[in-house]
């Protein structure tokens, strides 16, 4: 068996994900930037400004904008996303994932968060899933964001357990990407499209099972 599981919040544990982009949305169109979901796959796993530099860069005249009033949109995106997630609870922890926390439990495995957001102890705390964590990453913990792999190394260094014996999963481009190049196994949740380099693959979090995970790693 590996030694830990390392698990991604938004779009992994939660649909938070969804929450991100509307409210990503809901900041771009009223600078009259109209942003799809096609263009969020590169938002997901990203840090909060860096999201707003990437929406920024479609629009030419948002180049003049100061640190001030960049920091002002991204207070108001976080506004909306926390106004969104107010009501989430333990019954928005997403099909699949407290089998699977149960799983390592019964395994000796220990279960760490890699996450980039800055709100990751508050949804977590919402899901009343914090004390199933061994070790939590999160944006205040991380120098580099993904796609360095530091999210992950950080949380494998925390419980001192080797890369190598370390399951990392994801939902996103630059999650999948710094799990691989901390050369740990990598559990990929979407389309082969947006994560073609997954060591495993499934389309969604109710198809993360703890035995199948095991026998791809074992492989
Ligand atoms: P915040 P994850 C990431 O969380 C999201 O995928 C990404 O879309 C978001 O911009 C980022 O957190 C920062 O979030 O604004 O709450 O600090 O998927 O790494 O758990
Ligand atoms: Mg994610």
């Amino acid at each position: 068996y590996p030694k830990a599981f390392i698990y991604d919040l938004d779009g992994i544990i939660t649909d938070t994900a969804e929450y991100h982009f509307l409210a990503w949305q809901k900041m771009a169109e009223e600078l009259g930037i109209h942003i799809d979901r096609t263009f969020n796959e590169r938002l997901k796993g990203i840090g909060r400004m860096e999201s707003l530099q990437l929406i920024l860069s479609l629009d030419p005249s948002a180049s003049n904008l100061s640190v001030d009033e960049k920091e002002q949109l991204a207070l108001k995106k976080n506004e909306y996303y926390l106004e969104m997630i107010e009501r989430m609870g333990p019954k928005d922890i997403l099909p699949g994932i407290e089998e699977l926390l149960h799983a390592n439990k019964q395994h000796g495995i220990r279960i760490a968060l890699g996450s980039a957001s800055k709100n990751a102890k508050h949804v977590l705390d919402l899901l009343g899933l914090t004390a199933e964590f061994d070790y939590i990453v999160d944006a205040s913990t991380v120098k580099k964001g993904k796609p360095d792999p530091e999210t992950f190394t950080a949380a494998a260094d925390a419980l001192n357990v080797p890369y190598s014996e370390c399951i990392g999963i994801e939902d996103s481009a630059a999650g999948l990407e710094a799990i691989n190049s901390a050369n740990m196994f990598s559990v990929a949740v979407g389309d082969k499209a947006h994560l073609p380099n997954a060591d495993y693959l499934v389309a969604a979090t109710n198809e993360l099972k703890f035995e199948e995970i095991i026998n791809q790693y074992n492989q």
